[in-house]
Order: C-alpha cells, then sequence, then structure tokens
C-alpha cells in the first residue's frame, strides 16, 4: 500500500504537471472541448468569475486567469454527468450514504428538484412550486421564526445575497451562519476591534511594491494557486518571502508558471527566501518574538505609533517581560530563527502578512491575529504602498456574502436602512452561528434547516453530533448543484433545490443577467455566464429566493418577482442598502469592476477612539496530548468536494485517509510509516474515534500531525473553537494514535 501510495514529488509546484492535471480535470468530466471554450471566459471583463477561489485577478482582463485548480472547479460544475430522477430511483438513500465523498461528487449536476420519501427511503420528483408551498408551509407552522435556521456557502452572489438575507429578515429572524463561521471569522472580529474594518487592506498593486511578504498558515499552491503568480514576480524582483508553516508545503518553496514557456520546460522560481516550521498553533508565540526583537532592535516606527495608534506602552511592557525561552517553548522555533525572520521585517520599508486557515482554526486565532496586527502597526505597515494586511478568503464570494448582509450579527445601521430600504421592522436579535445553530437543532429548537449552497453535514466539526442535528429537523432543505452528503443526512422531509451554476446563462424577463461577487482585496465586478444550463428545470439561486419568499411571506410588500425579472433592480436596492455601492449599475460597467475601499488603507480608524488599538494576548496553554492534528485540503479537493484522490505536491496517490508524522515521532511511538492507525481525539466531553489511517513519514514538526478534511471532522468537538469568534478548532485537535487495521479489500 506505502509504496502505491506515497511517491516524493521533486518538481516545482505547476508547471507542466499543472497543465496535465487540467486536462486530465476536463477529460474525466468528458468536456475537453466545451471545458477549453468555457476556460477561456474564466475571469474575463465579459465573462464568469472563476467558483475556485477568492484570490483577485489582474484587473480580471488579462487572457489566461485561470489555474488548475480552478479548472477543477469549472469542470466539476461543467461536467457532462447528470443525477437525473431516474437516478433516484435507482437508489435508496441508505444505499447513497455507503458511498464516499468522492463517488457522490462524481456523478454529476442535480438536473430537478427531489423530495424524500420516507416509505421509500428515495428522492422523487416534486413541481418547484409545490416545493415552495411544502417550505412556507413548515415556515409558517414554526411557532416562532427563530426555529428556522438558513445557512449560506460562499459561493452565493451578491444579488442573491442580499435577496436571501432580506427574506429571512423579514422572515423574522437573524439565524444567518455561514461558512465564514468556519473560515476567517477570527480575521474579521480581530482585525475590527484593533483597526475598525474587517476586510483585507491591501490591493494587488501593493504586492508589486512589497520589499517583503509574510506567509503565515496557508497553502496557496493548492488553495490559491494564482497567488503564486504573484508571488513569482514579487520573488523575481527581490522582494523576500517569509514563511511560518509547519508543513514544508512545495507551491511555497519552488514555482513554474505554466503561462511562460519557459518555465513549462523546466525553469523555475524560487519563492520562499525563508521558510520556518513553527509547531501546530505556534504562531501567537511568533508574532511575540518578532515584535519582541523589533522593540530589542529599537526599530519601531514611533512617528506612525505615536500619531495613529493606542496601547503601544502595554504591549511594549507585556512582552519586552516575555521571555525568549517561552516563546521558543511555544512557537517550536528558536530565538535565532525569530531574530533571522524579524530582521527581514525590520529591513523591508513595506510588508505584507498574508494568512489562512493555518491560523484562523484554533482556540486561540483571535488573539494570533491581533498579534499580527500588532506586528503590523509596530512597523507603521498599514495604509502605506506595498503593505497591509491581507487574510486570504477562501469561497470566491464569501466576502460579498458578508458585505451583503448575511451575518448572524448585523449591525444597527444596516438594519436600519434594510428595514427603511424595504418597509419593514428588521428583527434586532442576533441569531446563530454555525455551532449556536447544530446545538440549536440538537436541542429540538431549531426545527427548519435552510442551506443556500455548500455541505453543512460534512464541512461542520463533530460529525455525529452534526448528523443528529440535522436528522432532528422537521424539515431540511439544500440549494446545490452536486449531490453531497448533506442531501443524505436529512430531516424528516427534505428538499434537493438543484440551481444554476456560475458558469451558466442565467436567463430572466428581462434577458440573460450577470451577477457580482466581490474578491478578497474588495474589488467587486460582475459574473456572466456562458453555458446552457445543465437541466431546463434549474433555476437561479436569486429567483429560487424570489419565489420562496412569494410563497411563504404573503404580506410582504417588497416587490420579490419583479425583482427578479432585470437583476439591476436587485443592484438598486443594493445601492440604497449597503455602505459603498452608490452608483452600484454605473459603476459596475468600468472593466474589472471597482474597489470598494478600506478605511484602514487611508489611516482612518473606525474605532471608539479613532486610533488604531494594540491588544495584549498571553501565551496559550495547551491541554495536554500526545499530539495536535491539523485538517487540511488535499490539491484534489475542494473543501467537502473531492474532485480526486491525488495529493500531488505532498507526494500522495489515489489515496485519502493518511496521517503525516515526524520520523522521531514514528520512531519513538514504535511506529513505521505505511502502518495503520486509528486517531483519537482528546476533550473533556470525551473521546472521538477515527480509523484507518495510513502513516506517512513528513517534514512536519514533533508533537504535530496532519490530515484532511473531511474525514477527520468527527474527531473536532463543537465545543473546541476560537474564543470570540466561534471558529471549530479543526487546526489543533488534541489526540492520541493507536495502532489500527488494514482496511479490507
Ligand atoms: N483548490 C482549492 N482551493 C480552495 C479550497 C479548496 O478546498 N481547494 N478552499 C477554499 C477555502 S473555503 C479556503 S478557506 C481556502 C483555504 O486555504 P488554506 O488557508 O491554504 O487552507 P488549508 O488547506 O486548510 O491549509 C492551511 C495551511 O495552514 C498550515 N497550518 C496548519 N496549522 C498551522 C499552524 O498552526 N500554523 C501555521 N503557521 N500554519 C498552519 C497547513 O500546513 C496548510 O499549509 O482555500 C480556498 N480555495
Ligand atoms: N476539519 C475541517 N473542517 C472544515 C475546514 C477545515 O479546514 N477543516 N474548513 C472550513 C472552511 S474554511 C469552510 S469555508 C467550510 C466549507 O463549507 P461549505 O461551504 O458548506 O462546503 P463546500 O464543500 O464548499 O460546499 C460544496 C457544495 O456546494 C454546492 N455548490 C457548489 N457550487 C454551488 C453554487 O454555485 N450554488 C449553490 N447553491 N451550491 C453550490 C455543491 O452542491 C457542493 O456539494 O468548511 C469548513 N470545515
Ligand atoms: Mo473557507
Amino acid at each position: 500500500m506505502q509504496e502505491k501510495v506515497i511517491k516524493r514529488y521533486t518538481k516545482a509546484a505547476g508547471g507542466l504537471d499543472a497543465l496535465k492535471a487540467s486536462l486530465a480535470a476536463l477529460s474525466a468530466q468528458h468536456i475537453v472541448a466545451k471545458g477549453m471554450a468555457t476556460l477561456r471566459n474564466a475571469n474575463q471583463p465579459a465573462g464568469f468569475d472563476c467558483p475556485g477561489c477568492a484570490w483577485p485577478d489582474r484587473n480580471h482582463q488579462s487572457s489566461f486567469e485561470f489555474c488548475e485548480n480552478g479548472v477543477k472547479a469549472v469542470a466539476a460544475e461543467a461536467t457532462e454527468f447528470r443525477v437525473t430522477a431516474d437516478f433516484f430511483a435507482r437508489h435508496t438513500v441508505s444505499q447513497l450514504m455507503e458511498e464516499d465523498d468522492y463517488t457522490l461528487e462524481s456523478h454529476g449536476r442535480l438536473t430537478a428538484p427531489m423530495r424524500y420519501e420516507a416509505s421509500t427511503d428515495r428522492y422523487e420528483p416534486i413541481a418547484w412550486a409545490d416545493a415552495f408551498a411544502l417550505i412556507a408551509r413548515h415556515l409558517q407552522a414554526l411557532p416562532s421564526p427563530e426555529q428556522a435556521v438558513f445557512y449560506t456557502s460562499g459561493r452565493t452572489s451578491n444579488e442573491a445575497a442580499f435577496l436571501y438575507q432580506l427574506f429571512v429578515r423579514e422572515f423574522g429572524t437573524n439565524n444567518l451562519p455561514d461558512c465564514s463561521n468556519m473560515c476567517h471569522e477570527p480575521s474579521g472580529i480581530g482585525m475590527k476591534a484593533q483597526i475598525g474594518v474587517g476586510k483585507g487592506t491591501v490591493t494587488l498593486d501593493d504586492f508589486n511594491r512589497a520589499e517583503a511578504i509574510f506567509i503565515f498558515g496557508q497553502n496557496p499552491g493548492t488553495n490559491h494557486p494564482r497567488m503564486l503568480a504573484e508571488l513569482r514576480d514579487a520573488a523575481r524582483r527581490g522582494c523576500r518571502i517569509v514563511v511560518f508553516n509547519p508543513l514544508r508545503e512545495r507551491g511555497l518553496e519552488r514555482f513554474a508558471d505554466p503561462k511562460h514557456a519557459f518555465e513549462l520546460l523546466g525553469g523555475e522560481t524560487q519563492l520562499a527566501a525563508r521558510y520556518y516550521q513553527p509547531q501546530i498553533g505556534g504562531d501567537l508565540a511568533v508574532a511575540k518574538g518578532l515584535i519582541k526583537a523589533v522593540l530589542e532592535a529599537g526599530a519601531e516606527d514611533v512617528p506612525f505609533i505615536a500619531e495613529h495608534t493606542e496601547g503601544f506602552g502595554a504591549l511594549r511592557s507585556e512582552i519586552l517581560a516575555e521571555p525568549w525561552s517561552a516563546i521558543e517553548a511555544s512557537s517550536g522555533l528558536s530565538a535565532a530563527q525569530i531574530r533571522e525572520a524579524a530582521d527581514i521585517y525590520m529591513h523591508s520599508r513595506a510588508t505584507i502578512l498574508t494568512w489562512g486557515m493555518g491560523i484562523t482554526q484554533h482556540q486561540h486565532s483571535v488573539a494570533t491575529i491581533q498579534m499580527l496586527i500588532n506586528l503590523l502597526l509596530v512597523g507603521g505597515n498599514i495604509g502605506k504602498p506595498g503593505a497591509g494586511a491581507c487574510p486570504v478568503r477562501g469561497h470566491s464570494n464569501v466576502q460579498g456574502d458578508r458585505t451583503m448582509g448575511i451575518y448572524e450579527k448585523p449591525d444597527a445601521t444596516f438594519l436600519d436602512r434594510l428595514g427603511a430600504a424595504f418597509d419593514f421592522a428588521p428583527p434586532r436579535k442576533h441569531g446563530f452561528d454555525v455551532i449556536a445553530a447544530i446545538e440549536a437543532m440538537l436541542a429540538g429548537e431549531a426545527r427548519v434547516f435552510f442551506a443556500m449552497g455548500g455541505n453543512f453535514a460534512a464541512a461542520t466539526p463533530d460529525t455525529a453530533r452534526s448528523w443528529a442535528a440535522l436528522r432532528q429537523c422537521a424539515l431540511t432543505v439544500q440549494v446545490t448543484t452536486k449531490l453531497n452528503r448533506s442531501h443524505l443526512v436529512h430531516g424528516q422531509e427534505a428538499l434537493i433545490l438543484p440551481c444554476l451554476g456560475r458558469t451558466e446563462i442565467d436567463r430572466q424577463a428581462s434577458g440573460p443577467q450577470g451577477v457580482t461577487v466581490e474578491d478578497s482585496m474588495s474589488m467587486v465586478h460582475i459574473s456572466q455566464g456562458i453555458n446552457a444550463p445543465a437541466s431546463p428545470q434549474l433555476m437561479s439561486e436569486p429567483a429560487i429566493v424570489a419565489h420562496l419568499a412569494a410563497a411563504c411571506l404573503p404580506a410582504s410588500r417588497t416587490p420579490w418577482l419583479w425583482l427578479i425579472e432585470d437583476y439591476a433592480r436587485i443592484r438598486d436596492k443594493i445601492a440604497e442598502v449597503v455602505e459603498g455601492f452608490a452608483d452600484f449599475n454605473t459603476r459596475l460597467r468600468a472593466p474589472g469592476g471597482f474597489y470598494l475601499g478600506n478605511r484602514a488603507r487611508e489611516r482612518r480608524w473606525q474605532t471608539a477612539s479613532g486610533r488604531a488599538q494594540f491588544v495584549c494576548h498571553a501565551l496559550p496553554v495547551w491541554p495536554h496530548a500526545d499530539f495536535r492534528l491539523m485538517t487540511v485540503r488535499s490539491h484534489d479537493q475542494y473543501n467537502t468536494t473531492v474532485y480526486g484522490l491525488d495529493d500531488r505536491y505532498r507526494g500522495v496517490f489515489g489515496h485519502r485517509r493518511v496521517c503525516f508524522i515526524n520520523r522521531a515521532d514514528l520512531a519513538r511511538l514504535g511506529f513505521r510509516a505505511g502502518e495503520w492507525v486509528d486517531i483519537t481525539s482528546l476533550w473533556q466531553d470525551g473521546e472521538r474515534v477515527a480509523r484507518q489511517f495510513l502513516l506517512v513519514e513528513y517534514d512536519i514538526p514533533v508533537g504535530c500531525l496532519a490530515s484532511y478534511f473531511p474525514e477527520t471532522n468527527g474527531l473536532v468537538p463543537l465545543s473546541a473553537f476560537a474564543d470570540g469568534a466561534r471558529t471549530p478548532a479543526s487546526k489543533s485537535i488534541p489526540v492520541r494514535l493507536s495502532r489500527g487495521t488494514p482496511p479490507a479489500r
């Protein structure tokens, strides 16, 4: 097994293999010609926004703006395979439950609305109107609107998200949990308190000017491959790239840009000038150490600190009092390594810090992010060209969805404007986030679960409890494009509502419609599908919301069906309600769209005192355990969507149940690479086990393990989450290993 599965990958990221993998992805979906034609329109002014990640494009108008994993995302949507009513007639839900996520995904696009029939354990066709009437009956029967939960995943367009939150609030609740709760929530919360905005402060132009880029806990070679082109250009002009990541990730080390003929033939660019491997969760200590080295050298930006900030004195004393030994123990790096990195920071006149899930998915993630912002502030690195904070978002419109009001804790100003524009009184009580929603369903306090996209059953922590929660609902509804676990783990009644994807033509009364999205750097632009819909029965997300609202809210004063005749009408309403969107329809005409702006970037701090805040945080105290386990993405998956079974850059092929471990730990435990183990997570409320993982020796610190999600989600306790942000701590699960048995077969 081990010999077949593990092959060291020695090449740079990208290169010819990325092109080969792209072609293979198209061919696996039987769409080589259609796929090529489709991809020519990806990230073009007149085309669609790539449904992959939220990394921005150069003006959204270069000629080749997609990447291998963008191709996989597009291919998964443009596939020739279909899940028809006939398919559901042939398979019971219990039979489908036996299939893994990869097989479920590979059946293709959903084609018709379906209703679960308990007597046959099958999904059966239902007319759209009957589906909306069924949902209306359930919602109207609830004693309180707070017993319904409305989840959103981050592919949903601005137009759909805006209508959806309006519907939910007219219905009477702020129960709008979203994938952000499991993702960059700590970034938004940490940054807002310090600098008054919860979004990144840089634009792509800053990547051209930075003298140093520090990358924490992010794997762009897999998850934001277009970022590698920016890093490549930066490295080539002498910008110093410094990486902090427990794992050696090829995409951060070396890159061959498939767009450059020379690099295809083996030329490559060295990306990271320095690559440090702290232990899992060691970044708060790393950030403290970097600040300490700056302070010890007297290299802080005194005028910036004096003019723009508050709380420096307290931070300074706290950090100078923190012994290097404590920083070393908590970070897993030596003081010399941290000083070396700090030296690069001090010599750079403009530094960008980027981060991803390796920072946000820990118990102390808000504290870590705030320490990273402290580091930027100490060096005056916010609000000048080439410098700033860059939380790299995940889903292609996750940032836009929040801007549109998909948030369980909306602020009063937003609600006031929404109420005024649509003549109703929005509910003020905060709603459920993802964890609270699961708890409420478990307690029987939430009875209807509606999902606008995503795969709640597979993406959430504590799989056993999440599934029990969904199964306890009276009704679960999934608006989706592909078959997934959340269709199979359902309530007493259940609906599948299939929708158009981003690549497809969305025709409404006034003609084909475009939708808008906001990328990770606050650029808003239009996205227009070009392919024929996967089935004539698909509805667009905005149309689904409008028809649902018309069925559920007979007394609503909102002209739901009129709004969707022409999405420009929705945008006019967005312009009225959402700050920064004045003249939305006009500004959208600029090629590449428009920039929403960012006050912190202008050094205008929207905090109580009008100054940026330094915040102190103690080093974390860890629960005692043999190992900390991080759950990460392989190269062949998009969150819970598994496209393939390889993780090329990490050298894993044809298998997903692997556990990366350091050689010294193998020796200490008397295990060999290639052996099978069970992983047990340790928590106050008891133990959770995931079985049959293949041990893979890897360049990872002692005491740290890595496996893929969602196979390991069952190990993440529901109550293990980020302080202050409630993001599941899925990157630092306390676990132990025990000898397992090889899978039968
Ligand atoms: N192809 C593809 N693209 C995607 C996605 C996908 O699944 N597939 N998902 C999208 C989404 S929703 C998101 S949020 C992003 C996710 O993109 P990433 O943030 O890159 O997500 P992960 O794969 O979870 O990888 C996290 C990285 O953090 C490192 N890490 C783990 N723990 C720690 C730690 O304690 N400290 C440090 N310094 N590093 C740590 C891991 O080694 C890994 O390199 O990508 C988006 N883009
Ligand atoms: N253990 C662990 N758990 C994690 C993470 C982790 O790193 N480790 N990461 C977390 C993160 S960062 C995130 S963002 C969440 C992701 O959580 P989700 O966003 O809920 O999950 P996805 O896997 O992205 O959702 C995939 C499904 O979306 C549907 N879909 C695709 N395109 C469209 C569309 O255009 N419209 C609609 N309506 N549906 C569509 C398809 O049916 C597909 O099956 O998972 C989180 N869970
Ligand atoms: Mo995410």
